[in-house]
């Protein structure tokens, strides 16, 4: 189900301020750490800083709850990096940052934003070249001043260009979980203010696009002035760049604009619906309004020639008028939406409460960052039905798995699994597929476990027809059930693997293996496009969080709304199917 003005089911708002000073204090220390390494600072140190912050962004309470002595706690937190944080926490910054942000040009700090440019070259850029900023070095590419640089030949060129076209496309978009954040902030504070009837977020982030151009908030009232000038004075506003009745526009801390609209509460639904877009999907719904002698605006629905209101209230009573049903945000994009609709065939979109189990989490087994029994209980917490670990496979070296810590995690968990009552523990793994699509592990090692995620993990440069040979062959695989983040896409950075993914689609419906839907943000993959075709191909699929950290469990809502926008039900999702169900799809046709 949606939730209260169709949004889909997201936690209360209280728990974001948790999430949100973690990943301030994270941000922080990483760029302290990036800030050593430019400056040619101790590499060790900025290695220290870097394991603190990805700590501190994965602890799973308010670390800006904690003192001193708590936060020395964290692995990896030490006695200088608390006092650190604890400055950060009181006064909004550090001293020894600021120095080291007013020690160098922010035109080199701005060059570590390139994907594929790391503090080490940028520092060298800037000392050889005078390099400091990505048009410069744009610039300095284009003019072959590389040339003679130690460490700039031809393929790292490629790359760092790589890079820069990567941030063009990625343009000045942001991705949604880092637009979340403040919206719902945002959201939050004016709903307290008196005189709010409604309010709500609109526009792309209604519609949970991977990355959203800005953040459209909408507020009923029957007066604007307060909630306008309320905006421009919250903590997360950083500077004013317009002031009206109808419009204010702001920018955050984070750089992200916010335009916030406020509606007379009569108007609420017309508004909601033209401000949620898309551009496109309102474009379809005027025509039908036009076709019916009526005109569509943010303000109603009315009678052309008499200029009667005939519908504004609620969404739900706009889409009647025009003999639509409702129409869930997600699906808004003139995809198709508008004739199921008038056919009475919109699909019955997966939510976050279809969600039985998460299928793909880590512990700090591998890379993960919580151990074991904190990953269960914060899903027992979730209220899961079923919960899989699944950690790494010897093949990805730097992880170090063997036999024994798997059997030996193994043990631990049916141990917690007797334990837990109302949620079944399932052990798993995330194998990696090698290039010619093997998998880690013999197969009666394989058979211990309840189910096997695989992964590209290496090889991304394979050729189009290897490529797509080695995924048919993993979903071949007797023992492999899901395809984990099946391109590999991390958006805005790097782009999916080449394959011929009709092909690959089709070895998934022909074997009963399913496609991920990865939720991490920064993945989403599959992606909306990619999963409404896999969807004819008759493929099921899996929304997975993937997570290494606690936090990360809650990030399964961006997932459920990647799967919504690729038009998935909750029958075409199998952790929301019963345990049994699951567990007959996990034998794939072995039992059978
Ligand atoms: P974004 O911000 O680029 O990620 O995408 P949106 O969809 O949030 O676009 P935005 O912020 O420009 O406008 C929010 C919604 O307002 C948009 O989805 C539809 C509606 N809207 C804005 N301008 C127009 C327009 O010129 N025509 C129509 N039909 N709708 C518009
Ligand atoms: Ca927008
Ligand atoms: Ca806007
Ligand atoms: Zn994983």
């Amino acid at each position: 189900m949606l939730g209260p003005c169709g949004v889909p089911d997201i936690p209360p708002p209280t728990l974001k301020g948790v999430a949100r000073s973690n990943d301030e204090v994270e941000a922080v220390l990483q760029e302290y750490a990036d800030l050593i390494a430019i400056t040619g600072g101790d590499a060790f140190k900025a290695r220290a800083y870097e394991k603190a912050a990805r700590a501190i962004g994965g602890h799973p309470g308010d670390v800006s709850r904690l003192d001193a002595k708590e936060l020395r706690e964290i692995s990896g937190v030490g006695r200088s990096i608390a006092d650190k944080v604890v400055e950060y926490l009181r006064t909004g910054t550090i001293d020894v940052v600021e120095e080291r942000r007013a020690a160098i040009p922010a035109g080199v700090r701005e060059l570590i934003t390139i994907p594929t440019l790391g503090p080490k070259k940028a520092l060298t850029l800037y000392e050889e070249l005078h390099v400091s900023s990505v048009a410069e070095l744009a610039e300095a590419i284009r003019a072959d001043r590389l040339h003679d640089l130690k460490g700039f030949g031809r393929k790292t060129q490629e790359n760092l260009q790589h890079g820069i076209d990567l941030m063009a496309q990625a343009g000045s978009r942001i991705p949604l979980h880092i637009a979340m954040d403040p919206a719902e902030e945002i959201v939050a504070e004016l709903s307290r203010l008196t005189g709010c009837v409604q309010c709500t977020y609109a526009g792309s982030l209604r519609r949970v696009k991977e990355s959203v151009g800005d953040i459209d908030v909408l507020v009923a009232a029957e007066r604007s002035d307060p909630f306008m000038a309320a905006l421009g004075e919250l903590p997360t506003t950083a500077e004013v760049i317009a002031h009206g009745r109808k419009k204010t526009s702001i920018r955050t801390v984070q750089g992200v604009q916010v335009d916030l609209r406020v509606l007379p509460p009569d108007s609420w639904g017309a508004g909601l619906q033209y401000f949620t877009g898309s551009k496109a999907h309102n474009i379809r719904t005027r025509t039908i309004a036009v076709r019916s002698g009526l005109k569509l605006s943010e303000y109603g629905l009315f009678e052309m020639e008499s200029g009667r209101s005939v519908a504004s209230r609620t969404e739900e009573e706009v889409y009647a008028r025009l003999g639509l049903p409702w129409i869930p945000p997600t699906l808004r994009e003139d995809r198709g939406e508008i004739e199921a609709a008038l056919r009475g065939e919109l699909p019955d979109v997966v939510t976050e409460r279809d969600i039985r189990g998460d299928l793909h989490t880590h512990t700090d087994l591998t890379d993960g960052l919580a151990p074991l029994e904190e990953m269960v209980s914060a899903a027992a917490a979730r209220g899961y039905r079923y919960y899989a670990v699944t950690d790494h496979a010897p093949d990805l070296y730097m992880q170090r798995m063997t036999d024994e810590k798997a059997l030996a995690q193994r043990a631990r968990v049916r141990a917690l699994d007797r334990a837990h009552r109302g949620m079944r523990l399932l052990h798993g793994t995330e194998l990696n597929i090698g290039p010619d699509g093997e998998v880690d592990w013999p197969d009666e090692f394989l058979a211990g476990f309840d189910l096997c995620v695989a992964s590209l993990h290496s090889h991304f440069g394979l050729g189009r027809r290897a490529m797509t040979q080695r995924l048919v062959r993993a979903c071949e695989h007797p023992r492999v059930n899901i395809i984990g983040h099946p391109t590999t896409r991390r958006i805005g950075k790097r782009p999916g693997v080449d394959a011929d993914w009709d092909e690959v689609f089709a070895a998934c419906a022909r074997t009963g293996t399913a496609l991920e839907v990865n939720a991490q943000p920064e993945r989403l993959d599959l992606g909306d496009e990619d999963i409404l075709r896999a969807k004819e191909f008759g493929v099921v699929f899996a929304v997975n969080s993937d997570a290494h950290a606690v936090p990360h469990l809650g990030q399964l809502r961006y997932g459920v709304g990647t799967a919504q926008r690729g038009w998935l039900t909750a029958g075409d999702v199998i952790n929301t199917w019963p345990l049994t169900r699951l567990r007959r799809f996990l034998r794939k046709a072995r039992a059978a």
